[in-house]
Formats: C-alpha cells, structure tokens, sequence
C-alpha cells in the first residue's frame, strides 16, 4: 500500500511476464520494494524452473499461464487478473531495477493516470539498445506522435505503471481464450496501449528509466519483425476501420484536456449509435 495525498491508500499490483527467466526472476523479485501488494506472474510455457524459482523467492506470487502466445496475451492477462489502484508492468529480465517502481507511482500518486517509462528522458538511458533499434524506436515514436498528438519519447518500452482505469481503455482482446495468437499477443501491446490511452484521454507522464542489459538468457524479440508489427498497430490504431482510433475523438492539447478518470465511464466521448 502507498499513500496518496489526502490520505487515501492505493494497493499495488505488479505483474511480470516470463518465459525462461529461471536466471532472472530471482533477481526481480528479490528487488522489488516492501509496499508491493500483489505480484502477478504469467508464464508463457518456460520449458525451465521459473515457476519454481519465483515461488521459491516470494512465495505469495500468483502464478498464471497464458492461454495464447506471445507478450502480450500474458501481459493482459496479468491485468486482468490484478486487483490493485495501481498495476505496474516490469520484465523478467532484470533489464528493468525494481526500485525505479517507487518513480512511476509517485507519478500516478501525483495525477498521472499512465506513467511511462523512458530510457530517452533526462535520467534515462540504456546499456542495452542497439544502434538499429533506437533508430527504428526513434521513427515510430516520431510517427505515433505525429499521427495522434502524443508527445512520447520512447514508443517502444515496456516499464509502465497505470491507475486500473486505464485497463478499460486498452481494450485488448479476451485473454483467456486459447487458441492461435490474436493482434495484439505480441510485442505490439506496447504500442497498442500507448496509443489507446492517448486516445481515451489519460494523462501521461513520462518516468527516466535505465536500461540495463538482459542478466542471462537470449531475448525473444525480433528487431526487423517486431519492428514491422508495431507499425503496422501505428497504422492500424489510426485508419483501421474497427480500430480505437476511429471510435474515440484524438485528443486536444494535454493542458486543456481532461483527466481520463474524469470521465465515467473511460468511453462517455463515444458517439451513441442511431437506433435502426
Ligand atoms: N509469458 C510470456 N512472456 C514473454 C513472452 N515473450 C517474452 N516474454 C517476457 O517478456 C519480457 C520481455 O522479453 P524480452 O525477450 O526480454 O524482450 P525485450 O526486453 O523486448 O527485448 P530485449 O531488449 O532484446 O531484451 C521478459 O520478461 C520475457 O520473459 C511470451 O511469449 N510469454
Ligand atoms: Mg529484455
């Protein structure tokens, strides 16, 4: 539990995506600071001991496991399944320090709905990036900003915080279901909830956060596919017929623009249909 200003106590779930991080979990969860209510794994099929290890470094962590594949469906399963104010998303990599946590809810404390963590930020950085990958990063953060209004610096970036609120306005698919990977199930929930809160509304603050290499194990991302998927969700959220884009009102400037709590609910912008 943290306090809020005027007293008021927000609990805080954390939740952690794994897929053969039994050499990193530990490390994680080791770290992660005391006023933590609720930790969440959702494990995508690790063929190794990460279950074990984590139950064993913290003994009162929820354990999932995803029903599809990919990142993303464990990810929106974790919110889905996390009960606090607060939901906190973090990598099992230990790429990520636990304490910068205690930034990003200061930040939601302070009236931010999303908290976004930036490596590109004064007070950001990463040991990990590479020259390809920050150019790529670069562009699509470019291009988001340009085509939704946002004034993001690193797009492409997994360390976010969030009032539950916010879950509603990622409208990410039913994460339950098994069957094939859905959009959405990959590394493209990033973008895909970056743009959405945009364009719900919320108030966004960017966090510094450093990037320190992977501890042990090989990533699972794919520079050149990845990269092409969140382009596509760019593009997607912006023209896609079915998308959110086409649905929600692009937002005004952040100063004239209200908080996304202050709408009850998330979506009371949306055009009522006509009755046929
Ligand atoms: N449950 C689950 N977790 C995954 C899956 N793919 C990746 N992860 C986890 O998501 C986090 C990020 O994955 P990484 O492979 O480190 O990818 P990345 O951090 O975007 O890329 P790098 O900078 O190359 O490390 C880690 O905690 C992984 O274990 C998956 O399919 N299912
Ligand atoms: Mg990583």
């Amino acid at each position: 539990m943290v306090r809020a200003c005027g007293n008021v106590l927000k609990s805080v779930s954390v939740v952690i995506p794994t897929r053969n991080e039994s050499r990193n979990i530990g490390w994680v969860l080791d770290r992660l600071p005391d006023f933590i209510d609720e930790v969440i794994l959702v494990d995508g099929g690790s063929v190794d001991d990460t279950v074990e290890v984590a139950l064993r470094h913290r003994p009162d962590i929820i354990v999932a496991h995803q029903a599809r594949r990919g990142k993303g469906n464990a990810l929106a399963r974790g919110f889905e399944l996390a009960t606090s104010d607060l939901i906190v998303m973090i990598d099992a990599d230990g790429s990520m320090a636990p304490a910068e946590i205690e930034a990003f809810v200061d930040a939601l404390l302070a009236g931010a709905d999303y908290a976004k963590g930036s490596r590109f930020t004064a007070g950001g950085g990463s040991d990990d990036i590479t020259v390809l990958r920050r150019a790529g990063n670069r562009f699509l953060n470019g291009l988001t900003n340009a085509l939704f209004g946002s004034d993001y610096s690193d797009l492409c970036y997994g360390y976010n915080a969030f009032s539950r609120e916010c879950v509603a306005a990622f409208a990410l698919p039913d994460a339950t279901t098994p069957g094939e990977a859905v959009w959405g199930d990959g590394f493209e929930i990033e973008t895909m909830i970056n743009i959405r809160v945009v364009l719900a509304g919320a108030r966004v603050v960017e966090v510094p956060s450093y990037e320190a290499e992977r501890r042990f194990g090989e990533s699972n991302l794919n520079t050149f596919r990845d990269g092409v998927r969140v382009l596509r969700t760019i593009f997607d959220e912006r023209f896609g017929p079915q998308r959110a884009g086409s649905l929600r009102p692009v937002p005004q400037p952040a100063a004239t623009q209200p908080s996304m709590l202050d709408l009850a609910p998330p979506f009371a912008s949306m055009p009522t249909p006509e009755p046929a």
